[in-house]
């Protein structure tokens, strides 16, 4: 592996287990020579994600529920009295309530709206102003994103909607944080069984359906998307920002 990281600061955002996509991007931006601050949502995620963070040595927990306005300006305070300065920021993180992934589309609550864009799509605003504050020699910005986002995908419901609005905030924050040499990109990955995809019925039918019709006759490995963060972090990929890039094995490309 290049260190192409080394002498780089990033703080990760949303590892609740080994399958966590977090957790992937991670690894590889720890392999890649960064120092990684990784957060986790609260004491329940604790136990977990303290035992996968003692095991890449150097880098350090801490607790942030994005939800909380507080929590992000506390983990931001402790981030530039520990590291001074920031260069990448990975924001992995998604919430709806579980009833909203299950019924019909035209039955989301209010509730159940305010919630998901708030976790999955606010917070990440809310994440790259505190992080530009102390990204003083510019910076990557990554979150992530699915297809759902732009076709119909049964019971993603208000998700779909949510990731839409994740994929235009990314533009917007591209366009702002610009001038300041920061680049903010989302990775579009094909499904993989995490926590988060856990449970929704369906999901070895849509694996199975995706490896068949994918050009590259398979479904995506999360280490996959693990080194296409390492990519959007590092100065490979200096030239893009407020793009949408595909980790799916070619799924989106397809018309039939
Ligand atoms: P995961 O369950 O491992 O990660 C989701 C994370 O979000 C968890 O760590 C959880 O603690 C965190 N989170 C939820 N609410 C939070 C809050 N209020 N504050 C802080 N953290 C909070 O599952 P994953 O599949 O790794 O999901 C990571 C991202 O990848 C999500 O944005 C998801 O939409 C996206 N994604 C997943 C897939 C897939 O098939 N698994 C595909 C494309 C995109
Ligand atoms: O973004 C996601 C999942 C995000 C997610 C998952 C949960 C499960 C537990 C958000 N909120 C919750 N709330 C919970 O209570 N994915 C891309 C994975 C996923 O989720 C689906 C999918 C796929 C793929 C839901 C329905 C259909 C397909």
């Amino acid at each position: 592996m290049f260190e192409d990281l080394k002498g780089r600061t990033a703080v990760v955002f949303g590892v609740a287990n080994k399958r966590s996509i977090a957790w992937a991007i991670a690894q590889g931006l720890h392999a890649a020579g960064a120092n990684l601050a990784i957060t986790y949502q609260n004491e329940r995620m604790e136990m977990e994600a303290k035992d996968l963070i003692l095991s890449l040595p150097g880098a350090e927990g801490f607790m942030c529920d994005v939800s909380k306005d507080e929590e992000i300006t506390e983990l931001f305070e402790k981030l530039k009295a520990r590291y001074g300065k920031l260069h990448a920021v990975v924001h992995s993180v998604a919430f709806a309530p579980a009833e909203e992934l299950k019924g019909d589309f035209v039955n989301t609550t209010r509730e159940g709206f305010r919630v998901a864009h708030d976790v999955s799509v606010y917070s990440l605003i809310a994440v790259s102003r505190a992080a530009a504050a102390l990204m003083e020699d510019g910076g990557s910005v990554i979150t992530m994103t699915y297809y759902g986002a732009e076709k119909v995908v049964p019971h993603y419901n208000v998700m779909g909607v949510a990731k839409a609005a994740l994929e235009c905030t990314v533009r917007y924050l591209a366009q702002d944080l610009g001038r300041r040499k920061i680049r903010v990109n989302a990775i579009s990955a094909g499904p993989i069984k995490t926590l988060a995809a856990r449970g929704i019925s369906g999901l070895g039918d849509m694996l199975r359906s995706h490896a068949e019709r994918a050009p590259l006759q398979r479904n995506v490995e999360v280490s996959e998307v693990g080194s296409t963060g390492v990519f959007l972090a590092s100065d490979a990929s200096s030239g893009i920002t407020g793009e949408i890039i595909y980790v799916d094995c070619g799924y989106n490309i397809m018309g039939f």
